[in-house]
């Protein structure tokens, strides 16, 4: 018998010129739109729906949008500095930390109020998370790495609710303005599995030399409703056990961490996890891939061609990676 909790859907992002966002049909509403471009703006409530704007150049001159679809009307609300939309299956929360020479306390404080608004609205289970953060790898006032100290705010959150060694698929990527911008899905109920990569440290174990609390994230989130099931893929980088490999080699770089995909999603991993079929980077699609440097976008383009599905939606952008030393991260949906 079919369980009643579970969504008979399975929320779906598209890529849009941002003048696009925000068009809808009687069978396609918003959940919640990310527009990617030469600015930034604060999460608000825009016809009835959150929409958060974030600072990265785009390989194309006008950027583009990610939108979040549901075919159920969508219901927007605030709660102090978070946007939401929710359908009754699905809630899209996104929130913003103004620049700060605080970032632990300021963390912890956004990462508190998503936890009790997620409980309050009731959709308690998290299956992806994105923050884009401005002068990620600066140090603070303290002299600790912006990321780094993110990383202790948000640890401290998920130990006080023992949800340290439960998150899903993530991305910590940066932005080039405005402080820490942090958007989610969660959902009422589901299958979910956290998949972690055989040839990689968990996040959760990396050694205190990478920063005094490790990341709080898996490789990859299997997310299911009452229906097929998709994998979301956290922002990958060219690293092995807990390593960073090929060290100002972008071109080595960008091959590993496609690698580092191919692994996660493939047959070996999968089934370990009972899950089945295993897929390939032909499979993925919603691609984001983040470039450090400007001059090796083109290099990158050229090698992301050769394994991805011509159809795929995917995007290049300039932005700082969370370890000084990586030059690519890449990051998607397996549908
Ligand atoms: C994280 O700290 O959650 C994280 C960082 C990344 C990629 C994915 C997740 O660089």
């Amino acid at each position: 018998m079919k369980s009643t909790l579970l969504p008979a859907y399975a929320p779906v992002s598209t890529f849009r010129s941002p003048g696009d966002a925000h068009r809808t049909t009687p069978e396609q509403h918003t959940l919640g739109v990310v527009t990617f471009t030469d600015g930034w703006a604060r999460p608000r409530l825009r016809d009835g729906h959150p929409e958060v704007g974030l600072h990265l150049a785009g390989s194309s001159g006008d950027g583009f949008a990610e939108v979040w679809i549901s075919p159920r009307p969508v219901t927007g609300g605030e709660f102090g500095d978070i946007t939401y939309g929710h359908d009754g299956e699905y809630v899209f929360c996104a929130t913003h930390i103004p620049e700060t020479a605080d970032y632990p306390t300021a963390t912890e404080t956004a990462y508190s109020a998503l936890l009790e608004l997620l409980t309050s609205l009731g959709y308690p289970q998290i299956f992806r998370i994105w923050h884009y953060m401005s002068d990620i790898n600066a140090d603070s006032p303290r002299g600790m790495e912006v990321y780094r100290e993110f990383c202790v705010g948000r640890a401290k959150v998920l130990e006080r609710h023992g949800m340290s060694h439960d998150m899903p698929a993530a991305t910590v990527i940066g932005a080039h303005g405005g402080g820490i911008f942090l958007y989610l899905l969660a959902c009422r109920g589901g299958t979910q599995v956290n998949i972690e990569n055989p040839r990689q440290v968990p996040a959760y174990h990396y050694p205190s030399k990478y920063g005094p609390k490790s990341p709080n994230f898996a490789r990859a989130t299997y997310f299911a409703p009452d229906g097929p099931g998709r994998i979301f893929v956290s922002g990958t980088a060219a690293i092995l056990g807990h390593q960073t490999m090929h060290h100002g080699d972008v071109e080595r770089q960008c091959r590993l961490a496609l690698g580092n995909i191919a692994q996660v999603i493939g047959t070996g991993t999968l089934s370990a996890y009972d899950l089945e079929p295993g897929h390939g980077l032909a499979d993925l699609d919603q691609i984001k891939v983040y470039v450090r440097r400007t001059e090796d976008m083109d290099r990158v383009r050229r090698i992301c061609r050769e394994y991805f599905a011509p159809t795929a939606d995917i995007v290049f952008l300039n932005a700082d990676i969370c370890r000084s030393d990586l030059l690519v991260e890449i990051e998607g949906i397996v549908a």
